[in-house]
């Protein structure tokens, strides 16, 4: 399996992509720390992953945009003897609205949420990776890390910023054998885009706007996820892929 012996910790890890990344990851032999702000949520999506009964799956809840709640989860790692081979940064929140009358709060939280919390679990995981002679870090980026649409400017920033901040990461830590890699998923059924796929309007624009002609699933983020983390990737680096359907390349 490619991912006996290695422990990934995966933010955002309970629904969604995080968690599709979570299952597939566990399925290839991985022990995993998955964290989201809600304990309960938390605890119960990983019971269900773990669905041999092993104990591989550890609920850590963590509010990834407060550096003293990301402190307190990497003590506990720490007491628990392990350490991360393998980070994913998929923790993200996407508040919309028009930006003439976006709340500074709002602005803040999403960065703080998507970018932030990034750059907190990144710099936590560096000793650790570095004393084992290496590591993967697997950021979950957006269409918006390249292209924009109204009333998501917070999100946007936020990935645009994600996609660079992997570039800096792996050029600043390529030396350690640490390889970072940004993943552009396109629109995929998740519940943060709930509400756009009950927007007949804008489902039907996304269908016309893709060229596979549908939305994605979480369960296809997760195979790139999975290349990236294995040992196949070794000498890639600071590189972003889109798994979008065909929109980003498309006018
Ligand atoms: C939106 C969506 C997008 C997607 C995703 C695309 O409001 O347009 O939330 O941002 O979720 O990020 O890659």
């Amino acid at each position: 399996m490619i991912l006996q012996g290695k422990c990934a910790l995966i933010s955002g890890g309970s629904r969604g992509i995080g968690r599709a990344i979570a299952e597939l990851y566990y399925k290839e032999g991985a022990e995993l720390f998955i964290m989201s702000r809600h304990a309960d949520q938390l605890k119960a999506a990983a019971a269900e992953i773990d669905c041999q009964h092993e104990g591989r799956v550890h609920a850590l809840p963590c509010d990834v945009s407060c550096k003293e709640s990301v402190d307190e989860a990497f003590a506990e790692i720490k007491a628990q003897g392990k350490s991360i081979d393998v980070l994913v940064n998929c923790a993200g929140v996407n508040l919309r609205g028009p930006l003439e009358t976006m709340p500074l709060e709002t602005w803040q939280k999403v960065l703080d949420i998507n970018l932030t919390g990034t750059f907190l679990l990144t710099q936590n995981v560096f000793e650790m990776m570095k004393a084992k002679g290496g590591g993967k870090i697997v950021n979950i980026a957006s269409l918006m890390s390249e292209i924009a649409r109204p009333t998501i400017s917070a999100y946007v920033a936020s990935k645009g910023g994600v996609k660079m901040f992997t570039k800096a990461i792996a050029i600043e830590w390529a030396k350690y054998n640490i390889q970072a890699n940004a993943i552009i998923p396109g629109y995929i059924e998740t519940e943060l885009n709930a509400p756009l796929i009950a927007d007949e309007k804008f489902n039907q624009f996304i269908i016309n706007r893709t060229p596979a002609g549908r939305w994605g699933k979480p369960e296809e983020i997760a195979a790139t996820a999975l290349f990236f983390a294995s040992k196949g990737a070794d000498f890639i680096t600071g590189q972003v892929l889109a798994v979008d359907g065909g929109i980003l390349s498309s006018l």
